[in-house]
């Protein structure tokens, strides 16, 4: 299993359009286990996006992600950082495929209403910064056995 670490952003709260985004991760078969609405910091903004100081978008992108409350949640499933990256879509609003969030909710290139950790190492370390102990959750599933196939002893 792997989680991994989804925020809503400003501009999908301020659309309301937390509540369909949140649908098309529980339709699909992945777990919230964990979720709170926030506003981001200027300093978790700028940990957050370390990896793109140097890029000419970054100060729009920080006043961006600190102008309004973000929904951040804790995304599960196997694969789930792929599944979540391809459900996302392409970056750029203008550019991403019909039936992904980014394709069917945007048409902006920077508000582009959601972001998903892109590997395992940065899942984990976006979760830290995010979550605390605790606030992070097991939730057992009574419909697991119809969501993955366990005919082989585990889930596929
Ligand atoms: P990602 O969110 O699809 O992983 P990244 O390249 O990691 O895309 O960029 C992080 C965020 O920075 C994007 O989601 C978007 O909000 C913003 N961004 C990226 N490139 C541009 C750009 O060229 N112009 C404006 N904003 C951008
Ligand atoms: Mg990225």
């Amino acid at each position: 299993m792997e989680t991994t670490l989804i925020i809503l952003k400003p501009d999908a709260v301020q659309r309301g359009l937390m509540g369909r985004i949140i649908s098309r991760f529980e339709e699909k078969g992945l777990q919230i286990v964990g979720c709170k609405l926030m506003r981001i910091s200027q300093e978790l903004a700028a940990t957050h996006y370390e990896a793109h100081k140097t890029k000419p978008f970054y100060p729009g992108l920080v006043r961006f992600m600190t102008s309004s409350p973000v929904l951040v949640m804790a995304v599960r499933g196997i694969g789930a950082i792929t599944i979540c990256r391809n459900m996302m879509g392409a970056t750029f609003g203008s550019k991403a495929a019909p039936g992904t969030i980014r394709g069917d909710f945007g048409v902006s290139n920077s508000y582009n209403l959601i972001h998903g950790s892109d590997s395992p190492e940065a899942a984990e370390r976006e979760l830290g910064l995010f979550f605390r102990a605790g606030e992070v959750i097991e939730i057992d599933r009574a419909v697991e056995q119809w969501v993955y196939d366990f005919g082989s002893g585990k889930p596929e």
